[in-house]
């Protein structure tokens, strides 16, 4: 009997801010590469991820929001959106369950129709609203772009996920296995890690603060472990390396870095322990990490800037 077909391709996720394409990346890989969080333009870069079975290999691709950008971050953070497009094999739109498609949906449906590409509609967050609701908005959506297939989901609740990659597989071509199966994706530990201080710097500060940070990391090291470790009881992978990390969060305004510090250094030393746990996890040992606040006045508007903190248009096609 002839084996099956192996089939891979690029999947572009594209969609609105906060709708959902990280946590649902996150959640088809079974790894957390991407972060998340509660508050719009969250993710800054294309990030992809490889999830490779039997079946197939799929690489896919999330992306920033795409949204009225008001500096050029945001700028930046549109055309890597729009750029992916250009990559993808297949495009998955997520929208949140409504009847309501604005401005923005019309706009991304117009981008989405000059590619050419199959596009599956997922709509996300199904938890969230009452399950008869459901055909009224799928039928809305479907008047406004010819989707290949529409899928509710929900990403936070796994709830009809694995029909998302069976829907993707469908679809992708014949191809090669383009990436070993223990890739997972191409953000380096250095760029994790920085993200991961983001995402606490994002779950942590409120209003206008987080959308004006970025992290840098200064410098990363392993080292040996030469004493014994000071809180036992923790089990590491590895314990006999201790990884030190010194990254700076930037800021934009005198008075964002108070906040950031907080009382007593209170804020940012709630910031380093979930970010401190959290890369421990990933590296699987013991982690020191420093964290220091720095103000560079409009760096999200600053080219230099924007360059040094790997937000750099000249690596767009
Ligand atoms: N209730 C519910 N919340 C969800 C679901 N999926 C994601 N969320 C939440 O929605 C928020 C945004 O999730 P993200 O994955 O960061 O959204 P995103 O689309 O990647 O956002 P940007 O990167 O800013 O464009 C987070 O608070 C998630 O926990 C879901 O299925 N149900
Ligand atoms: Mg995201």
């Amino acid at each position: 009997m002839a084996g099956k077909k192996f089939r891979s391709g690029f999947v572009a996720i594209v969609g609105s801010p906060n709708v959902g394409k990280s946590t649902l990346m996150n959640h088809l890989i079974g790894q957390k590469i991407a972060i998340t969080s509660g508050k719009p333009q969250t993710t800054r870069n294309q990030i992809r991820t490889i999830y490779t079975s039997d079946e197939g290999q799929i690489i896919f691709l999330d992306t920033p929001g795409i949204h009225k950008a008001k500096n050029k971050l945001g700028e930046y953070m549109d055309d890597v959106a729009l750029e992916t497009l250009t990559e993808a094999d297949l495009v998955l739109w997520l929208v949140e369950p409504s009847d309501f498609s604005g401005e923005g949906e019309r706009y991304i449906a117009g981008k989405l129709k000059t590619t050419g590409k199959p596009v599956i509609l997922v709509m996300n967050k199904i938890d969230t609203v009452d399950k008869k609701d459901l055909p009224g908005f799928m039928d809305r959506y479907r008047r406004l772009y010819p989707f290949d297939e529409i899928i509710p989901v929900s990403a936070l609740r796994s709830v009809n996920t694995d029909s998302v990659l069976e829907e993707i597989f469908r679809r992708l071509p014949e191809g090669p296995k383009y990436f070993d199966e223990e890739e997972v994706t191409d953000q380096t530990m250095r760029q994790i890690a920085s993200e991961m201080i983001r995402e606490k710097a994002l779950r942590c500060l409120k209003d206008e603060v987080p959308h004006g940070i970025a992290v840098q990391i200064l410098s990363m090291k392993e080292r040996q472990r030469t004493a014994p470790q000071k809180n036992p009881e923790k089990v590491y992978e590895d314990p006999d390396t201790i990884w030190d990390i010194e990254a700076a969060i930037i800021t934009e305004k005198d008075s964002h870095k108070g906040i950031i510090i907080g009382k007593g250094g209170a804020m940012l030393k709630r910031i380093g322990t979930g970010a401190r746990l959290a890369i421990e996890e990933m590296l699987g040992a013991q982690v020191s990490l420093k964290l220091f606040v720095k103000v560079r006045r409009d760096w999200r508007d600053n080219p230099s800037l924007l360059r040094n903190l790997g937000y750099d248009p000249s690596q767009l096609k």
